[in-house]
């Protein structure tokens, strides 16, 4: 990695998670964000830690990605986890905060955006998250498009997801996508994910059985030298582990407004939703969310698996 005058680099690996891409074992790359700004505190933290359990107990080395004092981190220790739980006033970090974060000394956890860049540059090519950001609902008026779509259409990874997040314009989100040429697969559906539920209704045009199809999507992607971009995995909630659909739909028409009405815009809306989505549905869209998290991540595990040994 590039060094800084100081002798700092700019992207530090943790001991294990360079050892493992040394030696061509599997690693999956975690975001930071979902951590500090998408669960309620104190349960983020055992959270952080049952996902980098369940990325072990997959046969693969877990890359928590964050920024801390200024380093761009790709694994973490248990401390670092802690801090990224339970910091006041930790930073969101994009894509675009690196760099001042970097400049400033800064800590933040990373979203999707900044997650994909820093594994792909570490070597780490598997990441699982919960849910994409995307197209906001007030896109005409707000222009908010998260920087996750366009990080993603220049950043050669696989991403395991359970789409994009509901809050979203899901339609106007798969078009982005389409257009940004980001390969989307569902993973055993035809249908489009819809984040705390099974599926959004849109429908997606490639259909993958196995973690090793989706392995052989990115080498492909590469193979034929499309410009570098993601290939999102599509991996839906279990039925049974969904959020009730009508109490989806009417909780999240009252948040909507209620971040109309309080003006909240830019990098809040999306904390602010979920937490809304959290408290009016006295937890259950959390263990929605939850659910979704852990089967990607045991998903991108497999997938891990697949890409360091073919
Ligand atoms: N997935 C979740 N919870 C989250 C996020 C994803 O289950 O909180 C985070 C990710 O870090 C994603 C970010 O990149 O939300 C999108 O934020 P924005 O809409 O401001 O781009
Ligand atoms: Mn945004």
């Amino acid at each position: 990695m590039r060094e800084r005058e100081d002798g700092r680099e700019a992207i530090r690996l943790s001991e294990e998670v360079a050892e493992a891409l040394a030696n061509g074992r599997p690693v999956v790359a975690l975001e930071s964000t979902i951590i500090s700004h998408g669960l309620p505190r104190p349960r983020n933290l055992e959270v952080a830690q049952e996902l980098e359990d369940l990325v072990r107990q997959g046969g693969a080395v877990p890359a928590t990605i964050a920024v801390l004092d200024g380093v761009a981190r790709v694994g973490l220790d248990k401390r670092d986890l802690e801090r990224v739980a339970s910091e006041p006033g930790l930073r969101k970090l994009g894509l675009r905060d690196l760099a001042p974060a970097a400049a400033l000394g800064a800590s933040g956890a990373t979203t999707v955006s900044a997650t994909a860049f820093l594994a792909a540059r570490a070597g780490v090519r598997v990441f699982a998250t919960g849910g994409l950001g995307g197209v906001h609902r007030e896109w005409l008026e707000t222009q908010d498009e998260s920087a996750d779509l366009d990080a993603l259409s220049r950043t050669s990874i696989i991403v395991v997801c359970a789409g994009v997040k509901s809050i979203l314009d899901v339609p106007a989100t798969l078009q982005r996508m389409e257009t940004r040429g980001i390969t989307v697969v569902g993973y055993r559906t035809d249908e489009f994910p819809g984040f705390y539920l099974h599926s959004s209704g849109e429908r997606v045009d490639w259909r993958i059985e196995t973690p090793a199809e989706a392995a052989r999507i990115l080498r492909e992607r590469e193979r034929l030298g499309v410009p570098g971009g993601a290939v999102v995995v599509a991996n839906p909630v279990p039925e049974h582990e969904q959020l009730d659909p009508a109490l989806h739909d009417r909780v999240l028409a009252e948040a909507l407004a209620a971040a109309r009405d309080a003006g909240v815009t830019g990098q809040a809306i999306t904390p602010f939703l979920l937490d809304y989505l959290v408290r009016g549905t006295e937890g259950r869209s959390l263990e929605a969310n939850l659910a979704a998290v852990r089967g990607n991540v045991r998903l991108a595990a497999e997938i891990a698996a697949c890409w360091s040994g073919g």
